[in-house]
């Protein structure tokens, strides 16, 4: 009989557990920590952006997230997962930056950096090819010439999400802008179908941010190629000159190492934005606040 009740109360307790972790599994059990909610997992970008390496050797370790996994994928998966967690109402934390649609789209919270890691405030600067301002001062001096704020990039980013053609969000977007523009191609010349290329890596604010000079150059009458890229690559490119120019460079931090790499080969035109910023970032009803919150 004693043997019988042992046995009963231990098939109730599995029950109950079974049962505990079916809700858990739905809803998120409130009992478990954030990271067992979310199976000590980030869900990241493309393992070349400066954000993946800078998370992976600098952020999990100055936090001490060494049971942690940064999941790869790329933008579009991130976000895909993103959505998906939202309808759902299930925790989750992804690689995040600014500026970018999500933000618009989503109510999210950039999780409290108390350490620093991700490096504060940055800027996305324009990056030729050493010796292209030679072969064309007049294509480098717009280059050089062209910046514009988080607000502008982000119309062109939202049309585009919204599904317009990148093309024609950023034709809207200088049509739109004709002072702006007027200030980049200040001084400027128009030329005959002169070639220029362009690397970007398909992030959706270099995606915005290319295609926008892009259209501004072919107004001038440049044969204007576009090349997308891995972001190893599009540095490497322009190093090597099979790319004449990027807008897409994010300094100091994010693509630090890239720089350091090519740097004597290039030259850095300046910054094109300013107050970019990189993090880890969950949906608003999660309730952690900081990257300190992540350890169990
Ligand atoms: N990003 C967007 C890139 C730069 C632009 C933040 C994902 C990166 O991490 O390299």
């Amino acid at each position: 009989m004693k043997k019988f009740t042992i046995v009963l109360i231990g098939l109730l307790t599995s029950l109950g557990m079974v049962l505990a972790g079916c809700q858990g599994q739905s809803s998120g059990n409130k009992n478990e920590s954030f990271a067992d909610q979310v199976d000590h997992k980030i869900t990241g970008i493309d393992p070349g952006a400066g954000e993946m390496k800078l998370t992976e050797n600098k952020v999990m370790k100055d936090y001490g997230l060494d049971n942690w996994t940064l999941q790869s994928g790329s933008e579009s998966t991130m976000t895909a997962s993103l959505d998906k967690a939202i309808k759902k109402k299930e925790p989750i934390v992804v690689t995040g930056w600014t500026p970018h649609w999500k933000f618009q789209k989503y109510d999210l919270k950039y999780l409290k950096d108390p350490k620093g890691s991700y490096g504060g405030e940055e800027e996305i600067h324009t990056i030729i090819h050493k010796g292209f301002e030679k072969k064309d001062p007049n294509a480098t001096r717009v280059l050089d010439q062209f910046n514009w704020k988080a607000e502008d990039m982000e119309k062109v980013m939202l049309d585009i999400q919204n599904g317009e053609d990148p093309e024609k969000a950023a034709r809207k977007w200088v049509d739109e802008n004709k002072d702006k523009v007027a200030e980049w191609t200040k001084g400027a010349s128009k030329v005959n179908g002169k070639k220029i290329k362009l690397g970007y890596v398909a992030w959706s604010s270099e995606i915005a941010s290319t295609n926008v000079v892009t259209t501004v150059l072919k107004d001038l009458g440049y044969k204007v190629t576009l090349e997308q890229l891995g972001a190893g690559q599009m540095w490497a490119g322009v190093a090597k000159g099979s790319d004449d120019a990027i807008v897409a460079a994010w300094l100091p931090t994010t693509h630090a190492d890239y720089l350091k790499k090519f740097k004597d080969s290039l030259t850095d035109l300046g910054p094109n934005l300013k107050g970019t910023r990189l993090g880890l970032v969950v949906p608003s009803y999660v309730d952690i606040d900081s990257i300190e919150d992540l350890k169990d």
